[in-house]
């Protein structure tokens, strides 16, 4: 059995709850912005969460609930100038520090990080909002790589973007774990045999995690043991490295 050398995070809704607070936020203020009284409440957010990444919500979003929409310009390059203007308030949104860490996010990367496990992103959301959030709350040099958003044509549940992180690395799916929120994250990171754990969120809490090697409500902090989900017993209050190493082990 080969010893734990990476970790590779998923970031929406895993180090963070981005989604409700900032992501859905974004879409609607570039709706608002373009004269579109399209309004995205949290329960239908939660239902777009289905389809991964911002232009194909977008898209979708269309082709569901607004089906006589033709913009001047065409779908495709009316969905490109919203996606951007969406990125532009997701990180002016992300500047208002509203969207902390999820628990133990901090403490366990910087952990890993001094103890030489290599460290790595893989995410569906576009690089600058990634980058942003790391350079506000982390430090985005401790990632070897950031796989973002169009780096790859298929996104979750696709398994490219984590076949991309290993190859990037020179891993093998053996060699690491993820961390993902949601089904479509564990499904992209289970097609390449990657041992998953989920922190789930109120968006994913309902999915099917029967893939992952454990399911926890977050990765919890000395002061604020985590809650395991998933059927096993968990023998620490909070997951820390010595017990991932432990997790990575197991069969
Ligand atoms: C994240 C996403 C992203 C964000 C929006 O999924 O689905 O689409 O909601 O980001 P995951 P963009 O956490 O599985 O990577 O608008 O930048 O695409
Ligand atoms: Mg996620």
């Amino acid at each position: 059995m080969t010893s734990l050398k990476a970790i590779i995070f998923d970031v929406d809704g895993t180090l963070a709850e981005t989604e409700r607070d900032g992501h859905r936020v974004a879409f609607n203020r570039s709706f608002n912005a373009v004269n579109l009284d399209w309004c995205w409440s949290e329960s239908l957010y939660g239902e777009l969460l289905q389809i991964a990444g911002g232009k194909e919500r977008i898209r979708y979003y269309i082709e569901q609930y607004q089906p006589d929409f033709t913009p001047d310009e065409g779908r495709d390059r009316f969905i490109a100038q919203l996606h951007q203007a969406k990125t532009q308030y997701y990180l002016e949104l992300l500047k208002t520090g509203k969207m902390p860490l999820r628990p133990g996010v901090k403490r366990l990367i910087t952990e890993a990080h001094n103890a030489g496990i290599r460290l790595a992103i893989a995410t569906t959301s576009a690089l600058p909002n990634a980058v942003a959030l790391l350079e506000q709350t982390l430090n985005p040099h401790w990632f070897e790589v950031i796989a973002a958003g169009d780096i790859v044509p298929a996104k979750k549940p696709a398994p490219d973007i984590y076949y991309y992180v290993l190859e990037q690395m020179q891993l093998q799916p053996s060699d690491c774990l993820v961390f993902e929120d949601s089904e479509h994250g564990l499904e992209a990171a289970a097609k390449v045999g990657i041992k998953t754990i989920v922190t789930a969120n109120n968006y994913t809490r309902q999915q099917d995690f029967s893939e992952a090697v454990l399911v926890v409500d977050c990765l919890g902090e000395r002061d604020r043991p985590c809650k395991v989900l998933s059927k096993q017993q968990l023998p620490v209050p909070y997951l820390d490295l010595a017990y991932l190493r432990q997790l990575h082990q197991v069969d």
